[in-house]
């Protein structure tokens, strides 16, 4: 038997060497050391051995088996290396072909200066809030003073959807949601930024929907002077440090006193010119200290807190900067037009 078992090994080592591809070793695996295999048949015949045979033989046998799994598995490993290789070969890159240019986007013109204007005041401590596009006439009207019969309630100024609900003509309701939440507590510092509704003709310098940016401050103390420092800064951070301010008196429902601002045109730095029509100044914005009526709306007592509030329109901030004279150039999305604030 033990001859048989070296016959065994010398003629599968024999046949291993010969051994052409993965299929072929598999079948000499089965062929050798299977159930049914060539040593299992040997070894089968084991049971009419003596006792003292046995265990020789059963060492030999186990020898034979190391020695040809040790083999297949050596063949095994090189044509898996033999493998890996090719697929490296088959799969590497060129890394030196040129790329393919894929047309990059950009923020826009308008949500461009949104970002700037929320940053500045950022920087300023204040946080952005956001409110619903469509608002209830208490939101958007009684509670900032206007009351059922002011002129600009009209149906034919704004957009209503039911007799009580309408798309917001400014962001002020979102500074009376927020001054309700807040429960009475101070201070308030919030910049309120997003679309706005009214039923006007649209031309170079109205639009149908155009975008806010309003800011509101409640404290104690809040005074006019720290309103107009605030815009100051705000407007030397946008236009540039030589940029001046001026108040003019003004009225609205939800602010007393009220004011309209002026900055120094930046065409001809306060000269003069055809863009400021002669006065070095062009109007930027809103602005005056929150009508006490607006702050008991919003849940505070005017003899403990005072606020001051401001309003801009964005796209007149962007005419502005950029020197735009139709604001319908950032509704048509001409590519011409956008292409020119892609880098900026
Ligand atoms: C609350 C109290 C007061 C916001 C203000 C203006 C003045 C203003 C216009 C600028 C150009 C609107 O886009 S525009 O047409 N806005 O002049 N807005 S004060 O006053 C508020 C807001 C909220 C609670």
């Amino acid at each position: 038997m033990k001859e048989r078992l070296e016959a065994l090994r010398a003629e599968a080592l024999q046949e291993l060497q010969q051994v052409a591809g993965q299929q072929q070793l598999n079948d000499l695996r089965v062929k050798y050391l299977g159930k049914k295999g060539a040593l299992t048949e040997i070894l089968r015949g084991m049971g009419g051995l003596s006792a003292e045979e046995r265990p020789i033989i059963g060492q030999v046998g186990n020898e034979v088996r190391a020695a040809i799994e040790s083999v297949i598995e050596e063949k095994q490993e090189a044509y898996r290396q033999e493998e890996t290789a090719a697929r490296l070969r088959e799969e590497t890159i060129d890394v030196t072909l040129p790329g393919q240019a894929l047309p990059a986007g950009a923020v826009h013109p308008l949500n461009k200066v949104v970002q700037e204007i929320e940053d500045i005041f950022v920087g300023l401590g204040y946080s952005v809030a956001e409110g619903p596009e469509v608002e209830t006439d208490f939101f958007n009207f009684e509670a900032l003073n206007l009351p059922k019969n002011h002129p600009a309630r009209d149906m034919q100024d704004s957009f209503y959807i039911t007799e009580d609900i309408l798309m917001r003509t400014q962001t002020s309701p979102v500074q009376i949601r927020t001054m309700k939440a807040m429960n009475g507590k101070s201070p308030v510092k919030i910049i309120c930024p997003g679309k706005v509704y009214r039923r006007d003709d649209d031309d170079a310098t109205h639009s149908f929907q155009f975008n806010q940016i309003e800011g509101l401050v409640v404290g104690p103390n809040i005074r006019m002077s720290d309103l107009k420092g605030t815009l100051l800064q705000f407007v030397q951070l946008m236009f540039g440090k030589q940029a001046q301010i001026r108040l003019r008196p003004s009225f609205f429902p939800f602010t007393e006193p009220s004011a309209e601002v002026d900055v120094t045109c930046s065409q001809c730095g306060g000269h003069g010119c055809r863009m400021c029509k002669q006065t070095g100044w062009l109007e930027i914005l809103g602005c005056g200290m929150v009508h006490p009526r607006v702050l008991e709306m919003g849940g505070y007592d005017p003899n403990e807190v005072s606020a001051f509030a401001f309003g801009m329109g964005v796209e007149r901030i962007a005419l502005l900067k950029y020197g735009i004279d139709d604001i319908r150039h950032f509704y048509t999305n001409d590519q011409r037009f956008l292409n020119q604030f892609a880098r900026m």
